[in-house]
């Protein structure tokens, strides 16, 4: 009787196990971006092509995608029924919902469509990967029982796209747009004139579109490279009026929200070759066909602001957005300085001076603006000479511009180049495919906070939220915009939707190794770094080791000391890595059979400081910090053509003292260091740096001898080096001392600024 009882009891705990192992999932499912709260019911639910549907016609949109969704990946039809309910609640906040999946019925609760349709995309990430392209063949498909309630932590959630230093197709515009929707994102802000080609049809203006649509050559290559080579290709094109409204209807069907960017008064040399009357010296230009700032830009007479009315009208017409974004960034004054229209508006107007008279025209936009129903918002140098009254500014350099429009009252984007220029590279893999330069990996991305830490939690209201941007200089194709974007905007759509308690880059991370597979059947080309290497450097008790870690834990690392390529059969690494000399190390991910990653190299140049004191009397940027001071005497370069790594260390404008202090005195021979300069992102190499030796007591063996730059000291195209030898003294203390550049010169981007010091490894040997 007993034995009976105990078989029965083990086969219903066999059968509960074996049950729970085949069909009811126990873990979270992965849900980019993470919601608010989410709970497994541990059951499924069965959708068949029994299964119906119900809706209201306020869930319209979002039940028809979900039944489209299902209907073209899978086909599966529904029919009319309840098994799939939306419901109304009005408790939820606007983009909020409650989804709640039990064995039998799938409930979508919202306030609003919106609302419902990012139900539907949660619902969308619980079915098979299959059906996104459509290879789904079963017709029985199981999915978790999970209980959602979820909202956005944030209203402005948006990604840009720069339509005039390259274009793209219609129907890729539509992919991108669907992509914004699919991680619950609601706003696309479409950049579509600029220096380099005018995008958007204007009636009014036929030679918007004969002329400033196209240029006749391309820069190749980076705009750092000397000399400047170009394709002998003309380029160009724009969207036609049914281009847009097919567009933003699309927008429309995904809650995805269109802000068109019209630029001015500066990045409007395209305008000014088909119109020169409009600007200042009426001097005939071509559509540029390098990038960069150029100082043709709209004259503030008359007759300019006539025009921009006649194209914001047509614009209007199209975008039905809230805000238009009139630009304002980059404006070199050099043509207002000197042309008697702006001076006399100056007078006119009793404006102090040109930067009052970006403020003028910005705020007589924005007043033409308002009398038609919309807002402006801006790029943060719309703060120059005072902001427009109702403007709402983007903060793209640094946070700075968010801090200042926040507190006197304006709401705030934030999109600083630190976080958010997707444009930048993402990987400190030599091998990656060109782009402008900085470094922006997506652990950065994803660790934003886009509210800045001088805001008070009233002045913090004024945040909408923050948005990836994309400019396209370096990016002719849609296969490299996918690249570039993803998964970096897959990062960001959890800075602006997760709560910040949600967030945990390990468990992100594991989501987005799923999310790749949606990725791959949507054709995305986004790029994999999930198997990358980190390595760094350790100093424990005068000692050298090299650490090996890679994102994915359960994954094997192996490695090399004799420069051969790991292979499956290479040793497995398993502890920190002692360095008693130069040295390099290579290694791979793999799984258990297969190589993950790309292989990785790690040069160490063992040299005399290396565990050495070193301490800068100034603290670099909190964005560019590297891995601290220790970072510049560890034996390792930093990247050529970046410098965002953290090797490299970045002070804005200040100039430094570095004192290295030796573990014993040392003999000294030469010392050598690096500067990186990137003019375009207003880095410079310093005005110079001077070495200084001294012995244990502090006694100067030496004078300090300044060099100062010249051209001639580059190593790389980016990099500049600065050497100093010595006949063998034997030193304890090394002073260096770096006197910045100093103030950005007209005419570069950046003028006026203090220009970006950035330093690398600093070699003792
Ligand atoms: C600055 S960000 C620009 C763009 C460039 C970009 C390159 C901004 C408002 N202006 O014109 O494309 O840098 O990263």
């Amino acid at each position: 009787m007993v034995s009976r009882t105990l078989k029965v009891f083990f086969g219903i705990i066999l059968l509960f196990f074996s049950c729970k192992s085949k069909e009811i999932p126990t873990e979270i499912p992965n849900i980019i971006p993470k919601p608010s709260s989410i709970k497994t019911n541990n059951a499924v639910f069965t959708l068949d092509e029994n299964t119906g549907m119900s809706f209201d016609t306020q869930f319209t949109i979002s039940a028809n995608f979900l039944k489209q969704f299902l209907k073209v990946g899978g086909g599966i039809d529904l029919k009319s029924g309840t098994t799939i309910a939306f419901l109304e609640d009005t408790s939820l906040p606007s983009e909020g919902y409650r989804l709640h999946i039990s064995k039998e019925q799938i409930q979508i609760k919202a306030s609003t469509d919106q609302g419902a349709f990012y139900a539907v995309q949660s619902l969308r990430q619980l079915l098979p990967v299959s059906f996104e392209n459509k290879t789904s063949s079963s017709k029985t498909i199981k999915i978790p029982c999970v209980t959602i309630t979820d909202s956005p932590n944030f209203k402005y959630r948006g990604m840009h796209l720069d339509v005039s230093r390259h274009m793209y197709s219609v129907d890729f515009i539509k992919k991108y747009i669907d992509a914004i929707a699919m991680l619950k994102m609601n706003t696309f802000h479409w950049h579509l004139t600029d220096d380099q080609g005018w995008r958007i049809e204007i009636e009014a203006y036929p030679k918007l579109n004969t002329i400033s649509s196209f240029r006749d050559e391309t820069l190749i290559g980076h705009y750092n490279d000397q000399p400047h080579q170009f394709d002998g290709k003309k380029y160009g094109g724009y969207y036609t009026k049914n281009d847009i409204k097919a567009i933003v209807s699309y927008a429309q069907q995904r809650f995805v929200t269109i802000i068109p960017e019209i630029e001015m008064p500066g990045h409007s040399q395209a305008v000014i070759a088909s119109y020169p009357e409009l600007g200042c010296n009426g001097s005939n230009v071509k559509v540029p066909t390098k990038w960069g700032i150029f100082d043709e830009i709209y004259c503030t007479k008359e007759e300019t602001f006539n025009f921009l009315e006649v194209i914001l009208d047509e614009v209007l017409v199209l975008f039905p957005s809230e805000y238009i974004h009139i630009g304002g960034d980059e404006t070199p004054k050099v043509r207002w300085e000197n042309c008697e229209h702006c001076q006399k508006r100056i007078a006119d107007e009793g404006l102090k001076n040109v930067h009052e008279l970006q403020n003028y025209f910005i705020s007589r936009m924005e007043k033409y603006l308002n009398t038609k129903g919309r807002q402006i918002i801006g790029w943060d140098e719309i703060l120059e000479g005072g902001l427009a009254p109702n403007a709402t500014v983007m903060s793209w350099r640094g946070r700075s511009g968010a801090v200042e429009a926040a507190k006197s009252g304006h709401n705030v984007v934030l999109t600083p180049t630190s976080n958010c220029y997707f444009d930048y590279y993402q990987s400190d893999n030599e091998d990656e495919p060109l782009a402008i330069g900085g470094y922006l990996p997506l652990e950065k991305v994803y660790h934003y906070n886009p509210i800045p830490e001088e805001l008070t939690s009233e002045e913090a209201k004024y945040v909408m939220g923050a948005q990836g941007n994309l400019w396209t200089e370096y990016i002719p194709t849609e296969a490299k915009v996918e690249y570039m974007v993803f998964p970096r905007m897959v990062a960001m759509s959890e800075v602006v939707w997760s709560e910040p308690t949600q967030k945990d880059y390990n468990d992100f991370t594991k989501r987005l190794e799923q999310f790749n597979k949606r990725l791959t059947a949507l054709n995305i080309n986004y790029a994999n770094h999930l198997y990358d290497i980190e390595g760094n450097m350790i100093v424990e008790n005068g000692n050298a080791y090299y650490n090996l870690e890679t994102l994915m834990k359960d994954k094997i690392i192996r490695f090399t000391l004799d420069e051969s390529i790991p292979n499956i059969n290479s040793e497995v690494y398993t502890t920190k890595i002692p360095i008693e000399k130069s040295k390099t190390i290579k290694a791979v991910v793999f799984d258990a059979k297969t190589q993950l990653g790309k292989p990785f190299e790690q040069y160490i140049n063992f040299h005399k400081a290396l565990g050495a004191k070193i301490t800068l009397d100034k603290t670099p940027h909190k964005a560019y910090a590297g891995s601290g001071a220790e970072g510049l005497i560890n034996g390792i370069s930093g990247s050529n053509s970046r410098y965002g790594d953290k090797e490299w260390l970045g002070f804005e404008g200040e100039d430094l003292e570095i004192i290295i202090k030796l573990n014993k005195e040392t003999e000294i021979n030469t010392i050598s260091t690096r500067f990186y300069e990137g003019k375009g992102q207003w880095i410079y190499k310093p005005k110079r740096i001077q070495f200084q030796l001294f012995d244990t007591n502090g006694n100067a063996l030496t004078e300090a001898a300044p060099i100062y730059f010249q051209n001639n000291n580059s190593t790389s195209k980016n990099t500049f080096k600065a050497a100093i030898a010595f006949k063998a003294l034997k030193a304890k203390t090394i002073k260096i001392n770096v006197e910045s550049f100093g103030l950005i010169p007209k005419g570069k981007q950046g003028a006026g600024h203090k220009a970006w010091t950035f330093i690398d490894e600093i070699f003792v040997n």
